[in-house]
């Protein structure tokens, strides 16, 4: 990201051994976890099926592990069938029925508990009513639900029968939507009436109606889950309740079977170039990932009660609050509102009040709450917490420190998970119970998974403290299949920047780059491509330009990143208008124009923190923008760059602020 970045955790040599308490219970301790990489480097197939046997229950056993044939278009367990639905929940009947699988709060303090068996009876009842609705196995439906039991429900009944579902966060605009709804083909959408968050009330069926008034001509029933006391209106003979619709179906809903490379879930992300893309995953791999790594990075044991903060939104909210720990049996802690409701010390006192055990949150999160000072954590009760997680962008050292003094009582592991919505699951993180760690550094691979750091040939890098091109080395299971409805682009953003190794392997460019230090521990630096990190959140920097764009004053506009001290990076614009340049109080109203234009565009979280106003763009005589120079503008540089290439070196003082 940043070369403030670079230079923190350059210098940073701190080491924290997993205490002797926490690796006496833990489930991987050091030699375990040195037996499992020797394990998985003899034969990562051999490694992979034993688990996928073991962990999973399959309608059909399969007889291939992975087939390659077809790479990078990898196909695991191909011949198996199983039912994600079924290894979340069915399987756990007998033994955990009465186990709470979700416990819920709401922001303004309501809170209702779900058990395995009523989870089940919930999600077979939307599942039949799905089936209802004529939709069957290969259909795609789209979720757009606030953070809440709901949505988990009606992920697992779309998995329930074989549905593909694509979950668009709550917080995207009706544009936004209406393009993710298209491009899925989707015949249905599922959403609800609305929800309160950060004390306001969400219009989300008024985001659905909006969209479906924009386009989706495909889409014939909307459901709505009745969850506030608001009235929304309700298009006749397309807009069901949910309530209504579940009233009188039958309580049990045959799991479909399906292959084990049937795809579970698209879910939208953004790249360096284009519009976003639908990442497919699949079934069984899928699966495998969300619960393996769920067990060895958070040491997930059956008396736990595990919050992941992330929204179902995102990849986290997938992996972390819906398939990862359910596959598990284990109990997740759903909360639906926002961290500073009534106070800052709202998320200490949900671990306080429900005994949280195991915490995974985001640096930005971890940031905001440090600003506010250690009086309001220190003043409840965390000591049910046995272990601490980070994701979403790089942890800085000072953040790390913070939640390991006055969150964690300088007794917690701390667990910062690196991965991307194209890994599916975590690719790198700390064992707890074995991994010495390094405030900044997600330290190794898991088990099974295989990183390398590359130079622009793809060549690996070598040197102590020498950066490059993260890569991942080998095909795992819960990695992408492909970009929906797009193969081409799939393989060439993915796998296409470098060439086959001699063994024929291919490398998986994840687009961020990174350091291994003497110890092979990675420090993740940032993205190299075109992609802003906002909050944990991903967004291109295209689509931001191209919203802006989309307003009539716009002629062009170019956006880059700048370190925020919270928000890990903001998002900057740079403005060229239509006709004369306004000026004052004009230039002032345009720009908050702009700002609500690009929320109105994509959402609340890509609206630019700043906005420039300026005559032209620093551009070089092929035409490009040069975006490192607007950058270095951006963080307020002084510009000790090249601009000798140039077409326009005058307006850089101008875009400075200078002229
Ligand atoms: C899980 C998620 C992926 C991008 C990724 C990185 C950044 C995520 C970390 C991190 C440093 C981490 N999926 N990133 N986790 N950087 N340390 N622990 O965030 O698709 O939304 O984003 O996020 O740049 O490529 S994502």
């Amino acid at each position: 990201m940043s070369s403030d970045n670079f230079q923190s955790v350059l210098t940073e040599n701190r080491v924290f051994p997993p205490s002797d308490a926490f690796v006496a219970k833990a489930r991987v301790n050091a030699d375990q976890l040195s037996a499992l990489r020797a394990e998985a480097a003899a034969d990562f197939r051999a490694f992979w099926g034993k688990f996928a046997r073991e962990e999973l229950s399959w309608e059909t056993p399969f007889q291939t592990v992975l087939d390659d044939s077809n790479a990078p278009n990898y196909r695991w367990f191909h011949d198996g069938t199983l039912n994600a639905s079924y290894n979340c929940l069915d399987r756990h009947l007998a033994t955990r029925g009465d186990k709470v699988a979700i416990r819920y709060e709401g922001e303004k303090g309501d809170t209702r508990n779900y058990t395995y068996r009523e989870l089940h009876t919930e999600v077979c009842k939307l599942a039949n009513a799905l089936k209802g609705l004529g939709l069957v196995k290969g259909d795609r439906v789209v979720l757009y639900l606030p953070h809440s039991a709901e949505a988990v429900i009606a992920m697992q009944a779309c998995a329930r029968l074989g549905i593909t579902h694509s979950v668009v966060f709550g917080g995207f605009s009706a544009t936004a939507l209406r393009d993710r709804i298209e491009d899925t083909g989707a015949r249905v959408v599922i959403t609800a009436d609305g929800n309160q968050r950060g004390g306001n009330f969400i219009e989300l069926k008024k985001g659905v109606d909006d969209a479906l008034a924009l386009g989706c001509p495909l889409v014939e029933k909307v459901v709505v889950a009745k969850r506030t006391t608001q009235t929304v209106p309700m298009a006749a003979g397309r807009d069901l309740w949910w309530h209504e619709l579940t009233a009188a179906v039958p309580a049990t809903c045959e799991p479909v079977f399906v292959d084990a490379e049937h795809p579970l879930f698209l879910l939208y992300t953004s790249g360096s170039t284009g519009k976003p893309k639908g990442i497919q995953h699949c079934t069984g791999g899928y699966l495998l990932g969300a619960m393996k790594s769920a067990q060895w990075v958070f040491d997930l044991k059956e008396d736990d009660l595990f919050w992941c903060t992330a929204d179902v939104g995102w990849i986290t909210g997938h992996s972390y609050v819906t398939y990862g720990p359910l596959a598990n049996g284990a109990t997740v802690m759903i909360y639906e509102g926002v961290p500073t409701i009534p106070d800052a010390g709202r998320f200490w006192k949900i671990c306080q009040d429900h005994g949280v055990t195991i915490f995974y949150t985001a640096p930005t999160a971890i940031r905001a709450l440090m600003k506010s000072g250690e009086e309001i954590p220190n003043k409840y009760d965390l000591s049910k917490l046995r272990l601490l997680g980070s994701v979403g962008e790089p942890i800085n050292p000072e953040a790390w420190m913070w939640y390991h003094r006055v969150i964690g009582k300088e007794k917690l592991p701390i667990v910062d998970t690196w991965w991307q919505t194209e890994t599916g699951s975590i690719m790198m993180s700390p064992i707890p119970g074995a991994t010495a760690t390094k405030p900044g550094s997600c330290t190794q691979p898991l088990p099974g998974l295989f990183a390398d750091v590359v130079d622009e040939l793809g060549d690996p890098v070598s040197g102590k403290t020498a950066g490059g091109y993260l890569v991942i080395t080998k095909p795992w299971p819960s990695m992408l299949r492909t970009i929906w409805g797009d193969n081409e682009r799939y393989k060439k953003a993915y796998f296409g920047q470098f060439p086959a190794r001699p063994d024929g392997s291919l490398l998986y460019v994840a687009g961020d780059s990174t350091h291994r230090d003497e110890d092979g521990y990675y420090w993740i630096l940032g993205r190299v491509d075109d992609v802003l990190n906002v909050s944990g959140h991903r967004l291109g920097t295209m689509e931001v330009e191209s919203a802006l764009v989309s307003h009539p004053r716009v002629a062009e506009a170019a956006v880059v990143g700048r370190p925020h001290e919270i928000k890990g990076e903001a998002v900057c614009a740079f403005v060229i208008c239509k006709g004369a340049r306004p000026t004052g109080d004009e230039a002032a109203a345009l720009i908050k124009e702009l700002r609500e234009h690009v929320s109105k565009e994509i959402g609340p979280i890509a609206k630019p923190d700043d906005i420039r106003l300026a005559d032209g763009l620093p551009k070089t005589r092929s035409g490009k923008i040069m975006r490192r120079l607007l950058r270095s503008i951006a963080k307020g540089e002084e510009i000790t760059q090249d601009i000798s290439t140039l077409e326009n070196p005058a307006i850089v003082e101008q875009l400075a602020g200078k002229a």
